[in-house]
């Protein structure tokens, strides 16, 4: 350490509508978090006029969103950072997260581009530049079916690609994506040298070069051997012609990328730190949570809904539902995504006009089991189960009763994430929570109810940054030879304990009896949306 004091870590998060940063600082052994920042890209740079931070679609399947607001917003949060009163020339490391499956396209001049950044211009002008593809598609993108049934057709079938690559072909992931912006812009696919997920892109401006991609996101693209962490070069040649000069190298989650580039060290005064492989924020959140052990699951309740937990194996779910990603410990997590998450849940507030005390009011107001009354709250296309055409479904359910409607988008989330989380076979007696809804003890209660389990929060509001930042403490004391076991890592946090909500036997027992009415429902209106 060139510099008196405790090391500092910095963690980031790229989510869909926000930029987020957490810095923990290492002493005597243990660490703890010392800074928590965020900046919500609507309100912090609305001339990109993002809402929730994706750009306004043309068509409702297309969902993207703008790399270089992605740029903007990091040299804001850094700026930030830089003028907190830490004394960051004691940071040693940082890594970051970021939304999964999104990809960036950069054209021939891009890595002479990231290497000359000038830190006395602003930064967006210097990016444009270097994009084959001003836009990138995200997560919450549903137009590529077609593109998905060519690829799998190609490898030999949907059960053959998810052996290998952990998932059938997810509209989302990062091929299908491709194989739709080659056929639709070849001259523009023909311009591009290389092909991020948003976490590489962000760490290679940081580091001024091109940046590998590690297993736990790569693994989001339909593309890797899991097994083996290398492309799958059956995926790879049926997803688009010479894809793989395009690729980035595939890296350990602990490898250190680089270091900060010169741009960063004169623009905000930061040290040359490391900077490690960024991965995706559920990967991530699997650390910020402590689960580096098989046998405990999380859920992340942000703009996705997220389940997951560690796998020693890759056990891959036959149902097609689910997916297997690489995990940032060396081992593998099953996850399953739902994406009517919170918007799904600020739609109903929003439609009741209610504030969110007004939603945990009415939802406290409703009774446990709604009486039956059931929703799928399906307001944008749905990946769990996949669900096309958006159309929220009600059955027993008055439209008008503000209450009832608030308890059953609450409900119908629960019992969608104990349905579609079986496959990973899991006896979960204690979830870990996060996300923004994670705030709300009235949701959180509904889900350990509904799962029978006691529901641990976790005092730092975002996993996936604090997963970051314990990451990039892992990959710097690897790298300095002094490394730290994964327990070591996640026991040694000084977290204040978490606050603990236990299941209600006798309502449990009510959610016993409504979930086979729930799954009925949902399995006739996603067959029927099918048709
Ligand atoms: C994961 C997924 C989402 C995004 C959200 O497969 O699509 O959870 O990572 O940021």
């Amino acid at each position: 350490m060139p510099h008196g004091g405790d090391a500092l870590y910095l963690g980031l998060d790229c989510s869909t509508q926000s930029l987020s940063a957490v810095v923990l600082e290492a002493s005597n052994g243990n660490h703890r978090v010392v800074l928590e920042q965020s900046l919500a890209f609507d309100d912090a740079l609305p001339h990109y006029g993002t809402r929730h931070g994706v750009l306004p679609p043309r068509d409702p399947a297309v969902a993207q969103s703008s790399p270089v607001m992605w740029v903007e917003a990091l040299d804001r949060l850094l700026a930030q950072l830089a003028g907190s009163g830490l004394d960051l020339r004691r940071l040693a490391a940082l890594s970051g997260a970021a939304q999964q499956h999104g990809s960036v396209y950069l054209n021939d001049g891009a890595a002479r581009g990231l290497e000359a950044l000038d830190p006395a211009r602003p930064l967006p002008p210097q990016i444009v530049p270097l994009l084959s593809r001003p836009i990138a598609p995200i997560w919450m993108d549903s137009s590529t079916r077609a593109e998905c049934d060519a690829i799998e057709a190609a490898v030999g079938g949907a059960a053959v690609l998810a052996r290998h690559t952990g998932s059938r072909a997810f509209e989302r992931f990062t091929a299908p994506q491709i194989r739709k912006f080659w056929q639709d812009a070849p001259a523009a696919y023909a311009a591009t040298d290389r092909i991020h997920l948003v976490s590489s892109f962000l760490a290679s401006v940081l580091i001024g070069r091109h940046a590998p991609v590690d297993p736990g996101d790569g693994s989001g693209m339909n593309l890797m051997d899991l097994a083996s962490a290398t492309w799958w070069t059956p995926a790879v040649d049926a997803t688009a012609p010479d894809l793989r000069l395009r690729l980035p190298a595939i890296a350990s989650s602990s490898a250190i990328a680089g270091r900060l580039s010169r741009h960063w060290q004169l623009r905000h005064g930061l040290p040359g730190a490391m900077v490690a492989v960024w991965s995706g924020d559920n990967p991530c959140s699997l650390v910020g949570l402590g689960l580096v052990r098989e046998g405990r699951v999380g859920v992340s309740l942000g703009t996705s809904d997220t389940i997951f937990g560690l796998m020693r194996e890759p056990r891959v779910d036959a149902g097609g539902t689910g997916h297997v990603f690489g995990s940032p410990t060396g081992d593998f997590m099953g996850i399953t995504v739902f994406s009517n998450g919170s918007l799904a849940r600020e739609r109903v507030r929003d439609r009741y006009g209610l504030t969110w005390a007004g939603f945990t009011r009415a939802l406290e107001a409703s009774s446990p089991g709604n009486g039956g009354a059931l929703m799928l709250p399906w307001f944008d296309a749905e990946i769990t189960p996949a669900v096309a055409v958006p159309g929220v479904r009600r059955r027993g359910l008055d439209e008008h009763d503000a209450p009832a409607n608030v308890r059953a988008v609450v409900e119908a989330q629960m019992m969608a994430l104990l349905l579609h989380s079986r496959w990973m076979g899991v006896a979960v007696d204690v979830i870990h929570a996060t996300g923004g809804a994670a705030a709300n003890t009235g949701i959180l209660q509904v889900m350990a109810d509904v799962f029978g389990a006691e529901v641990r929060r976790l005092e730092v509001s975002n996993a996936a940054a604090l997963g970051a930042a314990l990451r990039a403490l892992h990959a710097h004391r690897l790298e300095s030879g002094t490394p730290l076991s994964w327990d070591e890592i996640v026991g040694r946090l000084e977290a204040p304990s978490p606050g603990s909500i236990r299941a209600d036997p006798v309502r449990h027992a009510k959610y016993r009896e409504l979930l086979p009415a729930y799954a009925e429902f949902e399995r006739l209106e996603s067959a029927r949306a099918a048709q």
